[in-house]
């Protein structure tokens, strides 16, 4: 990339006029501030088109490019307009090949034969321990054949004619993801570690690198050598070349504009994460109603009701799309298939992980994506979501069945520590919206994001839709948190904290202590991250300091909520894992009933009176 003179972009991807990664970049690889960190940062080095380093992560999200590269080009190019035809090409290691969520992401990218997809396989033998030869002895070329891949083979990393010709096999290739193993020596050229685990990781020491200086024919002392006529060589030939192609791509989508400018709006507008205008006008408010609504249910409403106008918002579920209700249902949807690339349904199949570093790619590729599976299920995804917050990427991720509500199918499905551990991602921001019109401003609040994902946590089961002229209106939900309901006059003496489904609990011991005469004020909080970023004064305005006697309700962990309560007030939450019974009586065992909330709220009154 320095050689190659990429340039810095800013957030709004404007190119800011220095380079991406200097020479002092590469002086300082690893200290604070420099561009070259220990693993490549999509975000922080222009340029580097993902964030790599959890090993498979890379190769998966590869596919999702792959993916956006064919769903792309069936939507815009037009007769005469290939916009978009780009290949994808990944170079992975034996720790990439190892992992699960390659797997995952190689045998759905078989499945819908993404033949415009490269993965480059080092196969070097070498990985920390020493030789794959102790872990590792699959036949990789059945079992990516197995998968549907069309498989080749380099025998030597230095073969430059043999390279080219994988290369145009994987050109030729229109039906297959293709793999290349190339058979290479890790610490090449290093003669006493080459082919050795010490090549891997800790730097070769100063006398291996004069021998290798040596051995390459290299000044044994120079550091940080750059010959003369080397920048020259990248300018006349990566730079010419990538130049070139770039403005006739400009040129080639300035007359696309002019035959399309509908389209072409939409891919300068999905270019900058931004929305098309009036995006969000068929969104619907959800009239008052006891009985109510799953938030899964909602959600799926709310969703179906933006997507035809967001073109380039897509997405499915890890086959759980029937119980999640993340299909689009109108006209011309479709199923994104091998055979139907136009489609924005994807079926990711049981592949959690994969998934969702699919989904970082499409994202990588600009368009919008989502996917979804239970909250418990959420586990076998983190490693995909946490990079999603790493790389400051809007993917969308979706979990239902978001509690101990989901019922009889017991503690395997029931989520306990879901939450707390998805808010202790920096940056991913958890919404458990309470009814359906919190759910309509969550989805306000998720489509405008730019630089964070989202973790939208929805019920299984129905919740009430809120009179929200007797309590505050839903657009309290873009700050996070927000009062729900006050006392009918003066201040308020104790505070009750909920989210999602237990919003409704609180509201009736609300009901049910306000009429005895008790001040008491409910605070719906569901997204305690967008709560923390506003100003104190708001914040202070929603948790009064000098109130003391507060209580929070959440059916999950009780991890983290003594930041709002204090360490003197209450958190009704869940300390063990769940149990496989009828909803009711899971309410009844584990203490989410309108009584327990009662009882609570005056038992901090008393312990707080008491206190003052
Ligand atoms: C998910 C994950 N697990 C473990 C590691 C730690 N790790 C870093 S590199 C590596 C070995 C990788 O071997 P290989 O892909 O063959 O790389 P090479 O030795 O060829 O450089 C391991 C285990 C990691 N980065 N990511």
């Amino acid at each position: 990339m320095h050689l190659a003179g990429v340039k810095a972009v800013n957030p709004a991807y404007e190119t800011i006029g220095r380079a991406s990664v200097t020479l002092e970049d590469i002086k300082t690889f690893r200290e604070l501030g420099s561009r070259c960190p220990g693993h490549p940062e999509y975000r922080w080095t222009s340029g580097v088109e993902t964030t790599t380093g959890p090993l498979g992560q890379g190769v998966a999200n590869s596919v999702g490019m792959a993916i956006s590269s064919r769903w792309l080009a069936s939507r815009y190019n037009k007769p005469g307009f290939d916009l978009f035809d780009f290949n994808v090409y990944a170079l992975m290691g034996d720790g990439d090949m190892m992992e699960g969520v390659s797997d995952e992401a190689a045998s759905l990218a078989g499945h819908l034969g993404l033949s415009n997809l490269c993965w480059i396989y080092d196969n070097n033998h070498v990985t920390i321990e020493g030789n794959t030869s102790l872990a590792f002895s699959e036949d990789i070329a059945s079992v990516f054949s197995g998968y549907g891949w069309n498989v080749t083979h380099v025998s030597d990393a230095n073969d430059l004619p043999s390279l080219s010709k994988a290369f145009q096999v994987f050109r030729d290739e229109a039906l297959r993801p293709t793999l290349i193993v190339v058979d290479s020596h890790i610490g090449f050229g290093a003669p006493d570690i080459q082919d050795t685990s010490q090549a891997h990781g800790s730097p070769l020491g100063a006398e291996e690198i004069k021998k290798a200086k040596r051995n390459y024919g290299w000044p044994e002392d120079a550091r940080f050598l750059i010959p003369d006529g080397v920048y020259n060589h990248f300018e006349k030939g990566i730079g010419a070349r990538g130049g070139a192609l770039r403005d006739a791509w400009i040129s080639l989508f300035t007359d696309y504009e002019r035959e399309n400018p509908t389209l072409a709006g939409q891919i300068l507008a999905m270019q900058h994460r931004e929305l098309p205008p009036q995006w969000d006008i068929d969104i619907p408010t959800f009239s008052t109603d006891p009985k109510g609504m799953a938030t899964r249910d909602s959600s799926g409403e709310v969703l179906n009701a933006i997507a035809p106008r967001v073109p380039y918002l897509l997405g499915g579920s890890a086959d759980l799309a029937p119980s999640t209700l993340t299909s689009l249902t109108f006209d011309g949807a479709g199923d994104f298939e091998a055979d139907n690339y136009n489609g924005r349904n994807f079926h990711f199949g049981i592949r959690e992980h994969g998934a969702a570093a699919i989904a970082s790619g499409l994202s990588l590729s600009k368009v919008r994506p989502y996917w979804s599976t239970f909250l418990v299920f959420s586990d076998y995804a983190r490693g995909a979501i946490r990079l999603s917050a790493l790389m400051e990427i809007p993917v969308i991720h979706i979990f239902t069945h978001d509690s101990i509500g989901m019922g009889q199918d017991g503690p395997t499905h029931q989520p306990v520590e879901q939450l707390a551990s998805l808010r202790a991602i920096p940056g991913l921001i958890v919404m458990r919206p309470a009814d359906a019109n919190e759910v309509a401003e969550a989805w306000r609040v998720i489509m405008e994001l730019q630089h964070n994902p989202v973790a939208l946590v929805l019920t299984r089961q129905a919740v009430p839709t809120l009179d929200r002229s007797r309590y505050s209106s839903a657009k309290g939900v873009a700050k996070g948190g927000y009062v729900l309901a006050d006392p009918i006059d003066g201040a308020p003496e104790v505070i009750v904290i909920a989210t999602g489904s237990e919003v409704s609990l609180a509201i009736e011991a609300y009901e049910e202590v306000t009429s005895q005469g008790v001040a008491v004020r409910v605070v719906s909080m569901p997204s305690c991250e967008l709560f923390d970023r506003q100003s104190a004064a708001y914040r202070d305005s929603i948790l009064p300091p000098q109130i003391l006697a507060r209580v929070a309700v959440e059916e999950a962990s009780t991890l983290g909520w003594h930041r709002y309560v204090g360490t003197n007030g209450a958190v009704i939450g869940m300390h063990t894992f769940g149990a496989s019974a009828p909803l009711k009586d899971l309410q009844i065992k584990f203490g989410f009933t309108p009584e327990k909330v009662v009882d609570t709220i005056r038992q901090q009154l008393q312990d707080h009176r008491r206190n003052t």
